[in-house]
């Protein structure tokens, strides 16, 4: 299938570049070469008064296994790196830069703020029914599965990916569900094994190591032993063995991933034992190989009685893994969630973040757009990733910023940093709606640059992806900024997000339908106000797990900010909030101004249709009027619901009482 235009497709249009000289090509490794050609190659390449680009590899303790300099000295540039990884890493910045015209200055120095930068597939080998589809994926079918339950084998194709994600900086990948199924188990044996290879070998060249989601019953699923108990002897023969063999046919394999005891998967607790035996247990297998065990901590329990109001699904992670802090071997790193139930449009920082002292974490974010619209709605994430990284737990450490918690809280700090679920399939332009390209782009940007501002990385995603007017860039940029805030507004106000949706495939408002359920989200709404129980003083105490002075700032009505508030505690609708609106008058408000807003991007888009690509510009204006259909639904389901629920009209009279 032919690819559209995407980030590394667009040729140097800028009249003064002339091309570039290769000197020094015995350090350059063969894919630079190949990407000299892919990415400079349609350049006017002008003889005379071309510039020289020298690669160097240095050795500069700064810069570590992946940073880069970029050093102008008259006609001729360097680019100096300790590795050819980095060095690959320097010419797509030089790439980019050539495209937007960034200037970046005489000497230009990019080290990345986390040791590994990840992308974890949902990706379905055989869920038993869709074979080759994605687990919350909205972009076709996998890349690496056919729907006929093989691997795909498309080389072409894996490159082209590759070079995606090396281009931003990603240097993991997972390629399969974290829910893996039966067939899927046998991926770590020889069955699977050379076609994991391929894939390895193809993301290898790109410097991005392939881990491989596994289930912790495979001791059972794939080697017909009694029990997958991690402390029994014959369950670790088996892992040892397991583990030998996918090394001694891809050494460079990365290690795995497992979600465990979570939604139905097996774990150790079956076993009665906890999750440092079993993480343990199969990181010593790893160690000698240099591989690495990633814990997943979205651990809770989904049979809740919803009768019962001190269970706490926000409080399941740091209950199971705050306790375990430094039992855990230093190959293994806990991938952690960005907010405690989900990932909802808007929820409060995981508690477990800073504190978690002495274990190696990463942080989990989702590009797939599960509960942001599912790549109907345009939702630009990059600042709500923002919003995260700069969060500030206010423990009394020297840095508190979530950004710097995973390097500087993780024992063995090349084992830390960022993961996120994926969002390519098969689709021509990776994504399915093409704007949600920005929030792949935009991922992998900000987690190499932790201090880059959303504005830069959304201008540099518009530049490379089509050729805007000043007018249409500053309408676009302004139209993705604005989205997250907008897609929260007219669905899940004030920290509801977790309830409100339609429960299973999380697309569009169902306001009861996870209110009685098992699943742990609910708004309990009345008609006297709504909210969550979770104040020491009117609840679970879940405010509890934070800092002092955080638990201090959610507990107290005074402090607890708008945004979450009812994630926090329960509110009456005549309650003032910060903004000195009542909360159901901000109910109202933010329903029709959210969806006002998604027709104003309608408006927008279509006045842009001469500086679009004709192709894009129909599959986001396609787009749209669903996302202008939805915002209607939900702006009047719930304000309708809370009108009926509450008896108070809308200050200006817009609510329907059908
Ligand atoms: C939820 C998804 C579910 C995933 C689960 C997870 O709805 O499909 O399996 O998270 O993260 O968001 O394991």
């Amino acid at each position: 299938m032919t690819r559209d235009k995407c980030w590394l497709k667009k040729k140097i249009a800028n009249p003064a570049f002339t091309g570039y000289f290769i000197e020094k090509t015995d350090v350059i490794s063969e894919v630079i070469v190949q990407e000299m050609d892919n990415l400079f190659l349609d350049c006017p390449l002008v003889e005379k008064g071309k510039a020289y680009l020298t690669f160097e590899l240095v050795n500069h303790l700064v810069l570590g296994e992946e940073g880069f300099v970029l050093e102008k000295n008259s006609s001729t540039l360097t680019l100096s790196s300790n590795t050819t990884k980095g060095l690959l890493y320097g010419l797509f910045q030089l790439y980019m830069a050539e495209i937007t015209g960034k200037n970046l200055g005489e000497k230009f120095t990019s080290v990345p703020d986390q040791a590994i930068r990840m992308i974890n597939h949902w990706d379905n080998f055989d869920d038993s029914n869709f074979h080759g589809t994605i687990e919350r994926g909205y972009a076709g079918d996998s890349v690496f599965y056919l729907p006929e339950g093989e691997f795909r084998r498309d080389e072409q194709l894996l490159l082209e990916y590759a070079r995606l994600l090396s281009s931003i900086g990603i240097n993991a990948i997972s390629i399969n569900n974290v829910n893996v199924h039966k067939k899927e188990a046998f991926f770590i044996t020889d069955k699977h094994l050379k076609d994991v290879k391929q894939i390895n070998d193809i993301f290898a060249k790109y410097g991005i190591k392939t881990f491989l989601s596994i289930n912790f019953a495979s001791p059972k699923i794939v080697g017909g032993l009694e029990t997958a108990d991690p402390l029994d002897n014959e369950v670790i023969a088996f892992w040892e063995g397991i583990v030998q063999n996918i090394y001694q046919q891809i050494p460079d394999f990365g290690g795995f991933l497992i979600k465990a005891d979570a939604e139905g998967e097996p774990g150790p607790f079956a076993y009665g034992r906890n999750h440092d035996d079993g993480a343990n247990m199969l990181a010593r297998t790893l160690k000698k190989f240099e591989g690495i065990l990633i814990w997943r901590c979205f651990v809770y329990n989904h049979l809740q009685d919803w009768r019962d109001r001190t269970t706490d699904r926000a409080k399941a992670q740091y209950d199971n893994f705050a306790k375990l802090d430094g039992k855990f071997d230093d190959n293994v790193i806990l991938q952690i969630k960005n907010g405690p139930i989900d990932f909802n449009v808007r929820e409060p920082i995981s508690p477990l973040f800073g504190a978690l002292r002495a274990t190696n974490q990463m942080l989990e974010l989702q590009i797939t757009q599960e509960y942001t619209g599912q790549q109907k709605h345009i939702c630009y994430l990059v600042p709500s990733w923002r919003r995260i990284l700069d969060f500030d737990t206010k423990y009394e450490v020297e840095q508190s910023q979530i950004k710097d918690i995973f390097k500087n809280q993780s024992p063995n700090k090349r084992y830390s940093g960022i993961a996120a679920i994926g969002n390519v399939g098969m689709d021509s332009n990776w994504t399915g709606h093409k704007l949600a390209q920005a929030n792949f782009y935009g991922y992998g940007r900000l987690i190499w640059n932790n201090y880059l501002s959303k504005e830069e990385v959304t201008e540099d995603w518009l530049r490379l992806s089509f050729d805007l007017s000043n007018e249409a860039l500053e309408q676009l940029a302004e139209i993705l900024l604005t989205s997250w805030e907008t897609y929260e507004d007219y669905t899940a106000p004030l920290g509801l997000a977790p309830a409100l949706v339609k429960p299973n495939h999380h697309y569009g408002p169902d306001i009861d339908g996870y209110e009685y359920s098992p699943w742990g989200c609910y708004h309990y709404a009345d008609r006297e106000g709504l909210g969550q129980f979770r104040t020491v003083a009117e609840g679970t105490g879940y405010t509890q797990q934070y800092s002092p002075a955080l638990a201090d700032y959610y507990e107290n009505p005074a402090t607890c900010p708008d945004e979450t508030i009812l994630f926090f505690r329960r509110m009456n609708y005549t309650d003032k909030l910060k903004s000195g609106k009542t909360v159901i008058q901000h109910i109202y408000d933010t329903h029709f101004r959210g969806y006002e807003r998604v027709l104003e991007y309608q408006k927008t888009w279509l006045s842009l249709e001469n500086e679009i690509d004709e192709k894009s510009f129909q599959n986001v204006a396609t787009r749209l009027e669903e996302q202008v259909r939805c915002a209607r639904d939900w702006r009047d389901e719930i304000n309708t619901y809370f009108y009926r629920k509450s008896g108070i009209p809308d200050e200006q009279g817009r609510v329907i009482y059908a």
